[in-house]
């Protein structure tokens, strides 16, 4: 690279050397950590750019929402939106999934949210609803990594969920995996586990919201969300108490 102004030759690793360290102790999450960020205010792209969603079935934009101008809404029969990509395949390093849910109404079996799966049973990771809610009693919300649900992260899914929006945030940081409710940390497991399926079966999933078990084509799928879906934000790193709150109340991390 030249430097137009005198020809002479720019010192570009010195220039990279000046960025890497203000970084190193300001930019604790930067731009370049967001893997994708699916708004769902007009459509299913990705507004970091590159990974946009497929839809299939009934998905479609809704306009209520817990930010912006639109959701994913699903009817829990057939629909569901993904992608097949490797960039959400983070082996065994820390990533981090966000996103706002707010059902319909209770269906029997579990309902998948979000997650990496394949079409032989087995979850990369997941954050999926286990059980049904009862007038009384909560069912529960868990998130697990390479299917291992001893190790999972589980929580009391909240009681109004069928009205109100709520937030979740499952991520591994430093070895340990999350679960965040509406900004709060609510159950955290050491797991090393490899979210890799294909050192099991030498293929690679799709990313999908909505259901499981899906391969890198869309094809295959197991289970279905009945209502909506908001602002799915995936990070190839853990993200901080601080960042999951402001993630909650701006949609944004701090600046
Ligand atoms: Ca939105
Ligand atoms: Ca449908």
């Amino acid at each position: 690279m030249q430097n137009r102004f005198t020809d002479q030759p720019m010192n570009v690793s010195l220039l990279s050397c000046a960025v890497v360290a203000i970084c190193a102790t300001t930019c604790d999450l930067h731009a370049a950590d967001v893997v994708a960020h699916y708004s769902f205010d007009k459509d299913f792209t990705d507004g970091s750019g590159g990974l946009d969603l497929n839809a299939v079935g009934d998905a479609r934009i809704s306009k209520e929402a817990a930010f912006g101008g639109g959701a994913l809404a699903l009817d829990g029969d057939g629909d569901y939106a993904w992608v097949g990509d490797p960039s959400f395949n983070f082996s065994r390093e820390d990533f981090s999934v966000a996103f706002w849910w707010r059902r319909n109404k209770g269906q029997d079996v579990f309902e998948p949210l979000v997650g990496l799966g394949d079409s032989v049973g087995n979850i990369g990771y997941a954050v999926r609803l286990v059980a049904t809610p009862l007038k009384s009693k909560p069912g529960l919300i868990d998130g697990v990594l390479n299917d291992d649900t001893q190790m999972g992260a589980k929580a009391d899914q909240p009681m109004e969920q069928t009205r109100v929006f709520q937030h979740v945030v499952f991520q591994r940081r430093d070895g340990n995996i999350e679960l965040f409710l509406n900004g709060e940390l609510v159950d955290s497991k050491s797991n090393l586990g490899d979210v890799d399926l294909s050192a099991k079966n030498g293929r690679i999933y799709a990313f999908a919201v909505g259901t499981r078990n899906t391969l890198q084509d869309g094809s295959g799928s197991i289970g279905s969300f009945d209502g909506l879906v908001d602002e799915v934000w995936v990070f190839n790193a853990g993200l901080s108490p601080e960042q999951v709150k402001a993630l909650k109340e701006q949609n944004a991390l701090p600046k």
